[in-house]
């Protein structure tokens, strides 16, 4: 079988909760990547890198306050055994962590022209600045609330970094076609029973007009994002038809 490595990426997960990962990462199509070779996801305990009695992982952070800080030496430790095993890759260092840059799609298809991600997973109220001065490339965050660790981040990243390598998706689901790739959100959707509780499907989709549809489509994307999100709107490139169906749908505010 030929086959394309090219686009192939690999992505080591530094955690202290590896277990976390095991359900998201074996269901539905980040386990389809994975059996198709066409992702390749390690998780690495950062616990099995503290070589003292107890293993400890985090300490009492200078200067005092409250909450416990992740050490440096596990994770310089877990960062420079992953390097070793990935061979002569130079891999993408990534911290999740409150204060990095917003994660968006835009990061995503940057990212997903790297080959090789090293993602570290902060736990507790933070980690040793030296490992951000030192080890890592890029801070991301997933936005402005509280998680509990950088585990949940690492798996969005990895959902939304899976579904973009080429041959993941099937033709009709391609990410090409996606909401937000054209920076619109989606238009309304209907499938059978054509009325289900008295609640009908409106009437233009059962017409057959592929031409009416597709303009409907259009509008009901526009008015969508127009009413939920503007500020999509300005980033968005609009062709002339947008512009004119925008136009009308102001109007018809107004
Ligand atoms: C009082 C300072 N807190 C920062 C808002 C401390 C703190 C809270 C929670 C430090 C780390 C965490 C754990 N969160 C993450 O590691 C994290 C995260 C998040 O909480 N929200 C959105 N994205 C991310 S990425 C990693």
């Amino acid at each position: 079988m030929i086959r394309n490595w090219v686009n192939d990426m690999k992505i080591d997960i530094l955690t202290l909760f590896p277990e976390m990962f095991e359900g998201p990462l074996t269901s539905s199509i980040i386990k389809r990547a994975r059996d198709k070779g066409l992702l390749d996801i390690n998780m690495t305990n950062i616990r099995d890198f503290a070589y003292d009695k107890h293993r400890v992982v985090d300490d009492y952070p200078f200067g005092g306050g409250a909450g416990m800080v992740m050490k440096p030496e596990p994770i310089f430790e877990a960062v420079e055994f992953v390097r070793r095993k990935g061979g002569p890759s130079t891999p993408r260092v990534i911290l999740l962590c409150p204060q990095g840059k917003v994660f968006n799609q835009e990061m995503a298809k940057n990212l997903v022209k790297e080959t090789h991600l090293i993602l570290i997973c902060g736990h507790y109220e933070g980690i040793d600045e030296r490992v951000r001065e030192k080890l890592v490339d890029e801070e991301i965050s997933i936005g402005d609330f509280v998680l509990t660790g950088g585990e949940i981040p690492a798996m969005v990243l990895v959902d939304s970094l899976s579904r973009m390598i080429p041959g993941v998706l099937k033709e009709e689901e391609s990410f090409l076609t996606d909401s937000f790739y054209d920076g619109l959100l989606e238009y309304p959707q209907y499938t059978r029973p054509r009325e289900y509780e008295g609640m009908t499907v409106p009437e233009i989709l059962l017409s057959g007009d592929h031409e009416k549809i597709r303009v409907w489509r259009r509008r009901m994307s526009l008015k969508r994002t127009l009413k939920r999100r503007p500020d999509l709107l300005k980033k968005s490139a609009l062709a002339e038809e947008d512009k004119k169906l925008l136009q009308m749908l102001k109007d018809e505010e107004a």
